[in-house]
């Protein structure tokens, strides 16, 4: 089996690409051109020389047939976007752009090209937005959608046409409704990991506060590794259908931090500072996920719920900075200096030349 995996340097892509490559799978990876090479996950999980990466971006439909043609997967699994909500207010029109005609793009490829080609897309929970939210309710699949952010709408738009492309042509396409996953691979900026960094290094001395935004938002975290299973689940199915995956516990980003600090001894009280930049300009108060219907057909639940997830990842940084004042440079620095040494163009090389 081929898998072609848009957003493989991202956090859900690296885990997805070691998840296929241990099933067996030829993992091909859209990579899009940066400044500075961004492989540190691919390389932190040993897989970087196990894939295939294809030049691309979801904005340039000729890259994606390119990237179809070239791969001929079974299977393609959208991950890209543009995922941070915050910027989503700051960047609308390029959030639009990635995450909502990005997704048209490449079904318009796979329709062209090979219809027969399994599709699984990226949707999330942000699409329940606030009006549901905002009582508490278990979030499912027959839940209302009222999106609060310029992500939100735009994946709504992407969520949609993966819906009409399945119904109008037939394509096994499908939107994983994924609550928030987070991981030691989880880019800095998201809360969870904002909050198990700073904490680490706050305790190692290398800072004395931690600046967050709305204390009081509840999410429902859970363990992205397993997630990209139910990714993958959800396309060995009968017949396409769109599921939600989630712990179905939320919790609050002072939790958050009180669990974390408190895994490392220190007193949350004392080194967190609220600043309104890291407030939004709207924010969905609480989501929480019901599962149930996975649970039945794809056989699939969570097994790390939040106290441990909060605790594996402070800990995880906590080892990094301690390495870090070692001496030893963080091992995805290193190589990625490494790469930057040997031009950019080696990176595209496949493996096996
Ligand atoms: P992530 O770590 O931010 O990764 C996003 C990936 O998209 C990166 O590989 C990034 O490449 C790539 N990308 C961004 N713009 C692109 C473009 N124009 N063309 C090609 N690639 C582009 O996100 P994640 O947490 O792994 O999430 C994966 C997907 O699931 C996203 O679609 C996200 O919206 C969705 N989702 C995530 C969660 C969650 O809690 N993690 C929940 C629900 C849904 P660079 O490395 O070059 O930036
Ligand atoms: O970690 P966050 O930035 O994640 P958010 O907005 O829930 O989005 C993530 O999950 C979605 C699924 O529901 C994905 F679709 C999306 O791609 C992404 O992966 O923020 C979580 C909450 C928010 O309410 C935010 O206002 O934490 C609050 N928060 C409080 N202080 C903060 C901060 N968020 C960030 N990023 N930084 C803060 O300082």
């Amino acid at each position: 089996m081929k898998a072609l995996i848009t957003g493989i340097t991202g956090q859900d892509g690296a885990y997805l690409a070691r998840f296929l490559l241990g099933k067996g799978y030829e993992v091909f990876g859209l990579y899009r051109r940066t400044s500075t090479p961004n492989f540190w996950r691919l390389l932190n999980l040993g897989i970087f020389d196990k894939i295939r990466l294809i030049p691309g971006d979801m904005t340039d439909i000729a890259s994606l047939s390119n990237a179809v043609i070239e791969c001929e997967p079974d299977e393609i699994y959208n991950l890209a976007a543009q995922s941070f909500v915050g910027t989503s207010f700051e960047e609308p029109l390029a959030t639009a752009q990635v995450d909502g005609l990005g997704v048209a793009s490449l079904l318009t490829s796979i329709k062209q090209i090979n219809p027969r080609i399994r599709l699984y897309h990226a949707s999330t929970s942000e699409l329940y937005g606030i009006s549901e939210s905002k009582a508490k309710v278990l979030l499912n699949e027959q839940s209302s959608f009222w999106p609060a952010s310029p992500y939100a709408a735009a994946k709504l738009y992407a969520f949609h046409q993966v819906r009409i492309y399945r119904e109008a042509y037939g394509i096994f396409a499908v939107n994983g409704i994924l609550f928030n996953h987070e991981s030691p691979l989880r880019g800095l900026e998201f809360v969870t990991r904002k909050i198990s960094n700073g904490v680490a290094r706050i305790k190692v001395g290398l800072a004395e506060t931690l600046e967050l935004g709305n204390l009081d938002a509840e999410r429902d975290w859970g363990y992205a590794p397993e997630y990209v299973e139910a990714m993958w689940l959800m396309l060995q199915q009968d017949k396409p259908d769109d599921f939600v995956i989630a712990t179905g516990e939320s919790h609050s980003v002072k939790e958050f931090v009180e669990q974390t600090c408190g895994h490392l001894g220190l007193d949350w009280q004392e080194v967190v500072v609220v600043r309104e930049r890291f407030k939004r300009p709207l924010d969905v108060p609480c989501l929480r996920g019901d599962a149930s219907r996975a649970g039945q057909k794809l056989g699939w639940s969570p097994k790390i719920h939040f106290r441990e997830l909060a605790e594996l990842m402070v800990e995880e940084d906590l080892k990094r900075w301690n390495s870090y004042l070692e001496g030893q440079l963080f091992p995805w620095d290193a190589i990625n200096d490494q790469l930057l040494y040997q031009g950019h163009s080696a990176l595209l090389q496949p493996p096996s030349e």
